[in-house]
């Protein structure tokens, strides 16, 4: 009897998905590189929660933080490959695989993180998002990552105080440029590994957002951050194109829009984690130097920029449609 009943069953298993109208649960994997108590972490953990109940159980995600699954370009090529299917990525490691996301490693390029959001939420986004979607790592939803600023054992207020100073980059030609029309010397490098080179001064300084700066510990082997703000780079929960591809159209309504909500969830714990991050590495004795006319800075860019242009023509359109957006 119950052999028999499991025969039915079986069978009409396979006639329904021979029709295609069974769906089979998958476990997808991401990527985070943050740990507890990153804003990131605890919206990457909400997508998964998200993801569950939108797509019915049919698609769980198994989330590693802590970036266990390796460093962030290995990851995005990971990613591109499908061998892990979603990640949070900052758009900066990015840039070297898909020219079109370099538009955000434009030291200045917007002028406030609004003005970055109103960017990506116009031609200026759709244009990245094609290329990246192109590439193999679709965006589908952009995060908040605040501005990146100098931190080191001085105060760093003008360029001229980067002059010869070992300067920790994320993995983009576009940042050595950046450190050395300053004066200094990049030195790129995994996200890893820059506390301890901070701690045994194989660098002088690094640059990042306030919450970064806070929960790996950096604070804990610099004594200012000087507000710069000379990087305001997006982040991406990016997921593997084919992959996305291969669903159904509900399916891929229903991680997107698992995507979109976590990533509102995301802006709101960023903006109460910056604030927290920064009043907590004040309190262990961080002087935050405020500056007033940055733009030292931005002129210190100029032939960054002409230099980028020049190789890259074809990256004018995207800083036009950057320059221009209100
Ligand atoms: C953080 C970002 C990470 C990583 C890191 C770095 O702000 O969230 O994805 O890019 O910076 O500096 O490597």
């Amino acid at each position: 009897m119950y052999q028999k009943l499991g025969k039915i069953f079986i069978g009409a298993v396979a006639a329904a998905s021979l029709l295609g109208n069974v769906a089979s649960a998958e476990t997808w994997r991401a990527w985070n590189i943050h740990n507890d108590g990153h804003p990131n972490t605890a919206a990457m953990d909400r997508f998964a929660e998200l993801i569950d109940t939108s797509t019915g159980g049919e698609i769980t995600l198994e989330v590693f933080h802590g970036g266990v699954l390796g460093s962030q370009p290995d990851a995005i090529e990971q990613v591109r490959i499908g061998a892990i299917e979603i990640g949070n990525f900052n758009l900066g490691p990015i840039g070297p695989m898909v020219k079109e996301a370099n538009l955000v490693s434009l030291p200045f390029i917007f002028k406030s993180v609004p003005h970055m959001f109103r960017v990506l939420e116009g031609e200026g986004g759709e244009i990245m998002a094609a290329a990246m979607g192109e590439a193999g790592i679709l965006p589908l939803a952009w995060i908040d990552a605040g501005a990146r600023s100098f931190y080191a054992q001085k105060a760093i207020n003008t360029p001229a105080d980067v002059e010869g100073l070992k300067i920790r980059v994320m993995n983009n030609d576009l940042y050595t440029s950046m450190i050395s029309a300053m004066g200094g010397n990049p030195s790129p490098m995994a996200f890893s590994e820059v506390q301890q080179a901070l701690k045994t001064g194989v660098v002088d300084g690094a640059e990042n957002n306030f919450p970064s700066f806070k929960s790996v510990g950096h604070y804990e082997v610099t004594t200012n951050y000087s507000l710069s703000e000379h990087l305001i780079i997006p982040e991406c929960i990016c997921v593997n194109t084919a992959k996305f591809n291969a669903l159904s159209p509900e399916m891929q309504a229903a991680v997107r829009g698992a995507a979109e909500e976590a990533a509102l969830y995301q802006r709101e714990l960023w903006a109460i984690g910056t604030e927290q991050a920064r009043k907590d590495v004040e309190a262990a004795g961080i002087v935050v130097n405020e500056i007033a006319d940055k733009s030292p800075f931005q002129d210190a860019m100029v032939s960054v920029y002409e230099d980028y242009l020049a190789a890259n023509p074809e990256m004018r359109k995207l800083v036009e449609i950057a320059q221009s957006t209100e």
